[in-house]
């Protein structure tokens, strides 16, 4: 029973209100830059997962997007994927920056009906921006110097459950590279267009020719409105051809290879309250409650 080679596995959810840090913490867990970030709310739609193997523990945390009330429904489905990772999850870690004040707890700020089962770390990050103390039981953590990350892999470690790894020991992620393709357009979105722009646009991968040298990959990118359009395409396509340029950069460090990246862009209206949009951009449709 007590057999020290036994491998161990288990699922971390990192919860938190929208840019707690979540993302950035991920990238810093797994050592590569995975998940978007951006100092704008509300980046990450669908959650990101990022694997950690070492010796006989493989840790796999998965980053949701930040907890909200929803007002409309990629709101919703964004809600209902941090509640279907909660369920799965062997440890909670409950992200909250130095910077405000108190958490609240995180059952509060829960979608009724959510249940949490598993052990929760309050988290408080960006240790590095502010003067803090921790509260008893609590942990300060900064993914730009580190601190607190050893601690924070202990106490997930010593709550991996003991049973076979669920993932190859040299897998980062489980998503394809072409979710992560659309990210880095989205990023640059987030990174270089203002106000609702970057919240009313998706991105989808098209075409992804891999055989070829550069790797050939097309890139639509979704707006809500006409004029919309306009602004992401910008004066004599200047806008779209920064966008282009940030992503392929993204792209070529992820990949590992030389990419021609080609961007286009399309209107399809109230794509962010349509259920068939969603379900095509990877929200996945609930089982028990139908909207
Ligand atoms: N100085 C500092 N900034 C940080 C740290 N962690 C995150 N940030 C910044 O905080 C902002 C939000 O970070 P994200 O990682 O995108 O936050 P998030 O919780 O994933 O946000 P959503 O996906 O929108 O819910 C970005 O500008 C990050 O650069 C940190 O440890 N130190
Ligand atoms: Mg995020």
């Amino acid at each position: 029973v007590n057999d020290s080679t036994a491998t161990r596995c288990g699922t971390f959810v990192l919860a938190g209100r929208p840019n707690a840090g979540k993302s950035t913490l991920l990238n810093a867990l797994v050592g590569e830059p995975l998940a978007i970030v951006s100092s704008k709310p509300q980046s990450t739609r669908l959650p990101v997962v990022g694997i950690l193997t070492e010796d006989n523990v493989q840790l796999v945390f998965v980053d949701p997007p930040g907890l909200l009330e929803p007002k409309y429904l990629l709101q919703h489905r964004m809600l209902d994927t941090i509640a279907e990772a909660l369920r799965h999850a062997d440890g909670v870690l409950y992200l909250q920056p130095v910077t405000e004040a108190e958490p609240p707890p995180l059952a509060t700020l829960l979608p009724a009906g959510t249940v949490l089962r598993a052990p929760v770390l309050t988290v408080r990050t960006k240790a590095d921006t502010a003067s803090a103390a921790a509260a008893p039981g609590t942990l300060l953590v900064s993914a730009a110097t580190g601190q607190g990350l050893p601690d924070l892999l202990a106490w997930c470690r010593a709550r991996a459950p003991e049973g076979d790894f669920r993932y190859e020991a040299d897998n980062l992620s489980t998503q394809p590279q072409r979710f992560f393709v659309a990210e880095f357009v989205r990023e640059a979105a987030f990174e270089l267009l203002e106000e609702e722009v970057p919240y009313s646009l998706a991105a989808e991968v098209d075409e992804f020719r891999e055989g070829s040298e550069p790797v050939y990959i097309r890139v639509v990118i979704y707006v809500e409105r006409a004029s919309q359009k306009g602004i992401v395409v910008g004066k004599r396509g200047a806008m779209i051809k920064a966008l282009g340029e940030a992503a392929r950069i993204r792209t070529e460090a992820f990949l590992g290879q030389r990419v021609y990246l080609e961007l286009w862009v399309k209107t399809l209206p109230k794509w962010r309250s349509s259920p068939a949009a969603l379900e095509r951009f990877g929200f996945p449709v609930p089982k028990t409650r139908p909207r």
